[in-house]
């Protein structure tokens, strides 16, 4: 994805906040943000389409399209800068509270002066919400909790986003280093990034610490010196760059890599073994010599262990299992043959069924699974014959492509009982379902957890979508007694998912491992809204490493035959 459609598309999502906020008709701020959708996940780069390039987008018509035009002319947008001058930007991020909406953010505005998180967070305890239409006891309590899971995620950004940052700067200082890696929780794979760690090799760092601060997307140089480099982007995002000497290079990437208890025990089995464990290499106590330091693999082996996986390095029993020799052989994104779930623009998505196919064709899909939503989640207005039909074009699609097996499914929608938008019969007409977790988010343990185990017991729901629900740093996850519902998927062969979308990676790692104790299998999906969602099914694969997976652990890195089988004793 071109960072010009990411900046399009940011500019088009903040123009419909602001509308919303401003009281414009629901059709009109939804055309935004399909746009805005739209354009972020466009193969083209729009910086660089005319008037008829930029019409062909789906969802873009000709007004939007000139505001694009706009855009590539001035760096913004004139409809927006007039309801930017009218909305001050802290009220729209009151609209990123969970629960509170553009109209409630407009009434905190107007009647209090409140414009940021910060103020409304304050003006709660101080009663000054009393009376005020709409803001009843319950609704002040929501917001404080909104408040305070968005402050839990801090200043922490999803991994996708410290992936573009990391990878552009890569892209720049690689041809001026020896080796140029990132490294700390982004290497890790952790599901949210505090800052980027760049690692490089260079006899003399002056160029590359000079390349660094030169980049455009440097807002603020926080420190510069001859060994370390922090800056700070516009976005907000800390970038360390360390650079070191190329011999040096294997002990600070394990030293940087962390996490900072993996090396806890590293280094306390380098001292064990009379040596001494730093970012500048592995010395021997007693001599002061330099044992070995240029790459990670020879540190590990100096130490008795072999190299470890980045993603497993959490002190979460990696060390043991490394000295013992029982390391898993854990899934890579090679691996994968296939995708078991996926959107068209006959729901939510941006992309067509046969730009879908033809994406995952290209991609090399041995299967591919289009998953819809379906019926009871109204606003995609699903109907039994529009799905039927969209059966009857997959399959005819199908004929195209002789390598690849389409598979026609749907996403269901778990309701508060556990039931599912179709009876047996009509489930049966279905390759493969995906059963989710869409509304009433906040049901008790038990009942939680009645209505899960109730769904993955239901023989036509094969995989269990995103199973907590949660959306990192907005919504938290369901509360259910996880054991539970995980012996129910092992018992009942329902696959669990490890939704690859950056802001959901879900299942999170630490429940895959407890799943995984059970028995239960996964898939790890990219849950595609766009051609471009493939992509995500890297951080997919990260997540499934951090919960220790391996290749039989995961069902669509199996033949399709092994798969059928699987599933049909479901
Ligand atoms: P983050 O940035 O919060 O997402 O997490 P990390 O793990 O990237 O942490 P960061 O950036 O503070 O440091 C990068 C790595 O450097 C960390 O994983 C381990 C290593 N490191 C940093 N400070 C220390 C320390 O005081 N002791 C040890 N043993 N390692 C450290
Ligand atoms: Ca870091
Ligand atoms: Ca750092
Ligand atoms: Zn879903």
């Amino acid at each position: 994805m071109g960072r010009p459609n990411d900046e399009v598309a940011e500019l088009f999502q903040e123009f419909a906040d602001l509308l919303s906020i401003t009281g414009e008709a629901a059709y009109k701020v939804r055309a935004y943000e399909k746009a805005a959708r739209a354009i972020g996940g466009y193969h083209e780069d729009v910086s660089a389409l005319d008037l008829k390039g930029l019409r062909q987008i789906p969802n873009v018509g000709d007004a939007i399209a000139k505001k694009i035009l706009d855009y590539q002319e001035t760096g913004t947008i004139r409809q927006l800068e007039a309801v930017r001058a009218k909305i001050p930007a802290g009220v729209r991020a009151l609209t990123a509270i969970p629960t509170l909406g553009p109209k409630k953010a407009l009434v905190l505005y107007e009647e209090l002066g409140i414009s940021s998180v910060d103020e409304l967070a304050e003006a709660i305890p101080a009663g000054r919400l009393e009376g005020l239409k709409g803001f009843g006891a319950k609704s002040e309590e929501n917001i404080l909790h909104g408040i305070e899971l968005m402050r839990r995620a801090g200043d922490r950004v999803l991994i996708d986003v410290a992936m573009g940052v990391a990878e552009e700067i890569i892209a720049v200082l690689s041809p001026l280093a020896g080796r140029c890696e990132y490294a700390g929780s982004l290497r890790r794979s952790r599901e949210t990034i505090g800052d980027v760690d760049i690692l490089a090799t260079a006899d003399d760092p002056g160029p590359l610490m000079a390349a660094l601060v030169a980049l455009p997307l440097v807002a603020e140089v926080i420190a510069r010196g001859e060994k370390k480099t922090s800056i700070r982007t516009v976005k907000g995002l800390q970038v360390d760059l360390r650079v070191v000497p190329p011999e040096s290079y294997g002990a600070a990437l394990q030293y940087f890599t962390g996490a900072k208890a993996h090396n806890v025990r590293t280094r306390e089995i380098a001292v064990r073994a009379g040596l001494k464990l730093s970012e500048y290499g592995l010395f021997d106590v007693e001599s002061g010599d330099l044992v070995v330091s240029r790459t990670e693999e020879e540190v590990y082996e100096r130490l008795g262990l072999p190299w470890i996986p980045p993603t497993l390095r959490e002190d979460g029993g990696e060390v043991d299992a490394a000295i013992k020799g029982e390391l898993p052989r854990l899934v890579q994104l090679g691996d994968l043959r296939g995708d078991l779930h996926s959107h068209t623009d006959l729901t939510d998505g941006i992309a067509s069924l046969e730009d879908m196919v033809a994406a995952a064709a290209a991609h090399g899909w041995e299967y591919f699974a289009i998953t819809d939503h379906a019926p009871n989640l109204f606003m995609q207005r699903m109907t039994d014959e529009k799905m039927l039909a969209q059966r009857e074009a997959a399959h005819a699609l199908g004929e195209r492509y002789p390598d690849l097996t389409l598979l026609h499914g749907t996403e269901l929608n778990i309701d508060a009982d556990g039931e599912v938008d179709w009876p047996a019969e009509f489930l049966s007409g279905f390759d493969i379902c995906v059963a989710s977790v869409h509304s009433l988010f906040t049901q008790d343990r038990a009942t939680m957890t009645r209505r899960l185990v109730r769904a993955v017991e239901n023989p036509g729901v094969h995989v269990l979508g995103h199973p907590t629900a949660r959306l990192i740093g907005r919504r938290a996850s369901v509360d259910a007694d996880w054991d539970e519902v995980f012996a129910a998927c092992a018992r009942h062969r329902t696959v669990l998912e490890i939704d690859a979308f950056p802001d959901r990676l879900d299942l999170p790692a630490d429940l895959i491992r407890r799943a995984l104790r059970h028995g239960a299998k996964f898939s790890i999906d990219s849950d595609a809204h766009a051609t471009g969602h493939f992509a995500n099914l890297r951080y997919g694969v990260g997540t499934a490493q951090r919960g220790w997976l391996t290749p039989d652990d995961v069902v669509n890195t199996w033949p399709l035959d092994r798969l059928r089988a699987y599933l049909a004793g479901s």
